[in-house]
């Protein structure tokens, strides 16, 4: 019987490296011999025969299928549906009225200033990131004139985007924190207890947030939950537009939780996705921030620019953790690095040199201000024409809190079932527990969303 052979120009038998070889006889062991081969079939490989190497078991044979993310999985699945009139309402991402993704204009400017400078390299950044960002992102969220920042006490590492800077802060806490137990509210964005439990912060809790008999916020369970925390515990809030509910707490309720979890030493640590994107105004929107610093008190602070900038993919954001003094600060930051440099070493440098371009131009600034709250409008009177939508066909039910609510998301109150049934009939796609992106409805899709609710709440109760 003639030799299986390798494929052409790679030796003869003899000169094969001996795992190949040693491959090749077992998939010759493996294959039902047959006592003629041909010529075509002698000279198959392992390379160029897909179904003989499929006969060799997988070392990862074993291994399950993963579910989709909850999130991220509905752009999969959206894209895979070939009707031309289907509608993305899932993962947060900004649509013109047009329904196209959005690259600021100010960006773009900003690109192109990079671009046509002869003087820029592509050198490694800093374990910590560009400085001059960092700096500049420390000041937006805080504010320019905080205590904390001309205390020189907030110690600011350039992260990957607002998941990098969590999961850092969530390594950093696990190892030199004294308190591993978390508390994030219910509901919250799904990522956050999978980030803060393979941080190594395994003892991850849920405060009441959401009350879905006023579809607002359970003030009182909240407190109850907040106060019967262990003293140093760690919490998770949204800064603002809280995911997924759009429902924030007012500034009066805002001082009344900072002064609960001062008063039992839980430690803040802060999410800011959204910030302009709720009120159109960036410090309005850190105004709940900034209460916790003004008080003096330590908090983290994981920052993105992929809303509100538009930087989705780029993955800029920033982790900042204000401590007591200056001294600590500095030893926070060498902490820090050794949390980075084993993780991914250092972070990319083209996304935060158009942040930084942009913030510290005054005149630059102004314009993404602008491109901001136009953005942020046009969310908010996409609520207003899904209410008065709704109300115009009847749709049982009170729809106001579309309108109350703030920020990227609605927490609609479909059931999952009725999101199936608007995915199935209606081709309209969202979380199963019934949000919806507002970025990504426009004049067009509005009245197909409300027909398709309608029908959803009115067959499927
Ligand atoms: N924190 C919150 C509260 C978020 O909603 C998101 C993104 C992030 C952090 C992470 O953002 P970044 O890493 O891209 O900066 N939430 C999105 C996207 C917009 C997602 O799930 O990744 C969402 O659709 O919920």
């Amino acid at each position: 019987m003639a030799p299986a052979n390798v494929h052409p120009g790679s030796g003869s038998p003899q000169q094969q490296p001996s795992a190949e070889r040693r491959l090749n006889s077992l998939v010759r062991h493996l294959l039902p011999s047959s006592p003629r081969r041909t010529a075509e079939s002698s000279s198959a490989t392992l390379e160029s025969s897909p179904t003989m190497a499929s006969q060799v078991a997988s070392v990862f044979a074993g291994i399950a299928q993963a579910p989709e993310d909850p999130i991220l999985g509905v752009t999969v699945a959206f894209n895979k549906d070939p009707n031309p009139n289907k509608v993305n309402l899932g993962v947060g991402a900004y649509r013109t009225e047009e329904g196209k993704p959005l690259v600021l204009n100010v960006v773009r400017r900003a690109e192109q200033m990079l671009i046509n400078d002869p003087t820029r390299y592509k050198e490694y950044l800093p374990i910590t990131g560009l400085a001059e960002f960092n700096k500049l992102s420390a000041k937006l969220i805080f504010g320019a004139d905080s205590p904390a920042i001309l205390e020189n006490r907030v110690a600011t590492v350039q992260c990957l985007s607002g998941t990098g800077s969590l999961r850092v802060g969530g390594e950093f806490l696990a190892r030199h924190y004294h308190e591993h137990t978390v508390y994030i509210p219910q509901p919250t964005w799904g990522n956050h207890p999978k980030v803060f439990t393979l941080a190594g912060l395994k003892d991850v809790r849920y405060y009441r947030y959401y009350d879905p008999a006023t579809r607002g916020l359970d003030f009182k369970g909240l407190l109850e939950d907040l106060g019967s925390a262990p003293n140093g515990a760690i919490v998770l809030i949204h800064a603002c537009a809280h995911n997924p509910t759009g429902v924030d707490p007012t500034l009066d309720q805002w001082e009344q939780i900072r002064q609960l979890m001062r008063s039992k030493s839980l430690l803040p640590f802060f999410d800011s996705a959204y910030q302009g994107f709720a009120s159109g105004s960036l410090d309005k929107d850190a105004q709940s921030v900034r209460m916790f610093v003004a008080d003096g008190g330590e908090l983290l602070m994981a920052q993105s620019y992929a809303k509100n900038m538009g930087m989705y993919g780029e993955r800029v954001g920033a982790l900042s953790i204000v401590c007591r003094s200056a001294d600590v600060a500095s030893r926070v930051e060498s902490q820090l690095k050794l949390v980075i440099r084993p993780m991914y070493s250092s972070p990319p440098l083209h996304g935060p040199s158009v942040v930084a371009t942009i913030l510290k131009d005054s005149e630059m600034f102004k314009e993404w201000t602008v491109e901001l709250k136009a953005m942020a409008d046009r969310i908010i009177s996409m609520r207003q024409q899904l209410f008065d939508a709704l109300k115009a066909r009847g749709t049982p039910g009170d729809w106001s809190h579309i309108i109350k609510q703030i920020g990227m998301f609605t927490f609609t109150g479909l059931t999952s079932e009725q999101v199936a049934f608007m995915r199935q009939e209606y081709h309209i796609y969202m979380t199963s527990d019934g949000r919806i992106s507002m970025a990504g409805l426009n004049a067009k899709n509005v009245p197909i969303l409300a027909d398709a609710i309608h029908a959803a709440v009115t067959q499927l109760k």
